[in-house]
């Protein structure tokens, strides 16, 4: 399989959480935000949308994240990312729209760099624009993960259950950027214990921006 991804894109990054939680590997086309290679032509023929991540799967092309993480979970049922029930399947997957529709689109890229480069928006604003929606969303979810009164909150490891789901996935990366936009996170204990677990796991760490071969100094 080949992934084109960034290294900082929180989309990419829950990709390469999950693919790496089943034990897959693949190719790496690095595609530079930066650089606005998502915009030429090239990457464009791959997704019209100009976003990353795209995964090719022998003659197969998938795009959008949660589409993909589905059909890995799919095509892969090792090491399941799904709970066996409904409800489970239920809570798992809406704990991740929590994060991957309410919060992560609100301080993507594009969105941040339209606030700067068409609203003039100056980036002490732009910080506190992405403050206003992480923290939000993120109280939100702290009381949805509190009110799981199946466990020891004082021990919780992962979103749901006692194996990671596409809601750690989902968490890790988000938890990564609230740090980068420099979010509070005190107000949420829960979320804070999830993401400090998980980071201890291979498939978490090897995910990590920082260890993609498009990383600074990688
Ligand atoms: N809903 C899409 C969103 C993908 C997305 O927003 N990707 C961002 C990186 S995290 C991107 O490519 N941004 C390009 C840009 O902002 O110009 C998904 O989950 O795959």
């Amino acid at each position: 399989m080949t992934f084109y991804g960034y290294f900082r894109s929180s989309t990419s990054y829950r990709t390469r959480i999950a693919m790496n939680l089943k034990g897959l590997d693949y190719d790496y086309i690095a595609i530079n935000l930066a650089q606005d290679e998502q915009l030429k032509n090239e990457f464009l023929s791959l997704n019209p949308q100009g976003l990353v991540p795209v995964l090719q799967a022998d003659d197969l092309l998938l795009f959008q994240s949660p589409a993909i993480l589905e059909w890995l979970e799919e095509v892969y049922p090792k090491n399941p990312l799904l709970p066996k029930d409904a409800a489970g399947r239920m809570q798992v997957r809406a704990l991740s729209a929590m994060i991957g529709c309410d919060i992560h689109p609100l301080n993507n890229r594009r969105v941040l760099q339209y606030l700067r480069n068409e609203l003039s928006v100056d980036e002490a604003e732009v910080i506190k624009w992405c403050n206003r929606w992480i923290s939000e969303g993120f109280a939100a979810l702290e009381k949805r993960l509190a009110q799981d009164n199946s466990r020891d909150n004082s021990r919780r490891k992962f979103c749901y259950g006692d194996s990671p789901t596409f809601a750690d996935c989902y968490l890790v990366p988000q938890v990564s950027s609230a740090r980068r936009f420099e979010v509070d996170l005190n107000p949420y204990p829960n979320i804070v214990q999830i993401d400090a677990h998980c980071r201890t796991l291979k498939a978490f760490s090897d995910a990590d921006p920082m260890q993609q071969p498009d990383a600074p100094n990688a």
